[in-house]
């Protein structure tokens, strides 16, 4: 089974002018409310130091978007945690506050896919000196204006892709999370993976356990999770996206347990969304569909994707034709 891809892709794209969305607008997070659907998308405008920020923009049908401001609504605070940039928001709502968790780097990421990164002092500390990225918390009540609550993953290692879940579980919050260095026989996998955390605050996680590895051919090099899972009658559904040894990034989709979502019950073996268009196969970087949001209208699931790093994009299938499709994959207790 493989999502629909929307015929009018891209859904957004890159302003070509100003400075700070000119050359790329992607990997969105998704929110639908009263009608409206919110797009906090990650947005840049040169790609020389490669600052990057969130842009809003709205939409009444989920497939056609309107920039709410030529401003940002958020960007890297400079001196700071994220003073150099802000990326892949992924959106959540607890009473009237939107949580939003980010990849943040002290410094602007340079032409990072070329291994230019800036240099840091010498004693500087190594989330500073190699510029890694880690994932931090915001607070929101319209997603114009935002408080930075603080970094949620440890200060010494490269931990993206943090998505938290969409309900508390047994009275704690939920997250999954990538950190690329816990990998080798003390934590259980070869390649960086899924871990799932818990936690009262939103901000103080504990109880790390290893959720999903690399199992399939399509996803060999790594995986990380996409948007927040969607809470179904069978189960928590996570699509999250995986790389391969050609760095080819597919989407996939497994479903957890909905009491205890640290067990995987079902998940599917071929990817459900591939690299295809120009846009997906040729940009800042090559061969990308990055599923980053999804939100359900009239029965359908929206993912919502950034194409090679440049654009946003939106694909679709019935919720129950693709929650049938990856319970029809169990994976044994
Ligand atoms: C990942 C992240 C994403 C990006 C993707 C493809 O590691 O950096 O933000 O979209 O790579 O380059």
């Amino acid at each position: 089974m493989k999502l629909k891809k929307y015929e009018g892709n891209p859904i957004l794209k890159p302003t070509g002018k100003g400075d700070w969305e000119k050359v790329a607008v992607l990997n969105p997070g998704v929110w639908r409310e009263n009608g409206t659907v919110y797009m906090l998308y990650r947005a840049s405008g040169e790609i020389e130091d490669y600052r990057i920020y969130f842009g809003l923009a709205t939409s009444k049908d989920g497939y056609s978007f309107k920039r709410v401001s030529d401003k940002p609504v958020f960007g890297p605070t400079e001196g700071e945690y994220d003073g150099g940039c802000v990326e892949d928001a992924r959106i959540v709502k607890f009473g009237e506050y939107f949580y939003v968790t980010y990849a943040f780097r002290f410094f602007p990421p340079g032409m990072f896919w070329k291994k230019k990164t800036p240099r840091p002092p010498a004693d500087a500390p190594i989330t500073v000196r190699k510029n890694l990225s880690r994932s931090g918390l915001l607070r929101s009540k319209d997603l114009k204006k935002f408080e930075r609550l603080g970094p949620i993953t440890p200060d010494n290692i490269d931990d993206r892709d943090a998505v938290i879940f969409p309900e508390k579980i047994n009275g704690r919050y939920i997250m999954m999370h990538r950190p690329a260095e816990w990998v080798g026989p003390e934590y259980g996998c070869e390649k960086p993976s899924i871990w799932i955390a818990f936690s009262e605050d939103m901000l103080n996680w504990d109880g790390n356990s290893l959720l999903a590895q690399s199992v399939f051919e399509w996803e060999s090099a790594k995986i990380g999770a996409g948007p927040p899972p969607i809470k179904t009658a069978q189960g928590w559904l996570v699509i999250y996206h995986g790389v391969d040894n050609k760095r080819i990034y597919g989407t996939g989709v497994m479903m957890l347990d909905l009491n205890d979502p640290r067990k995987v019950i079902a998940r599917a073996p071929d990817s459900i969304m591939l690299p295809e268009a120009e846009f997906e196969t040729t940009g800042i970087e090559h061969d990308v569909v990055f599923p980053t949001a999804n939100i359900i209208i009239d029965g359908k699931i929206l993912v919502y994707y950034g194409g090679a790093d440049i654009v946003c994009c939106v694909a679709e299938v019935p919720l129950k034709e693709l929650v049938d499709y990856v319970l029809s994959f169990p994976v044994k207790p």
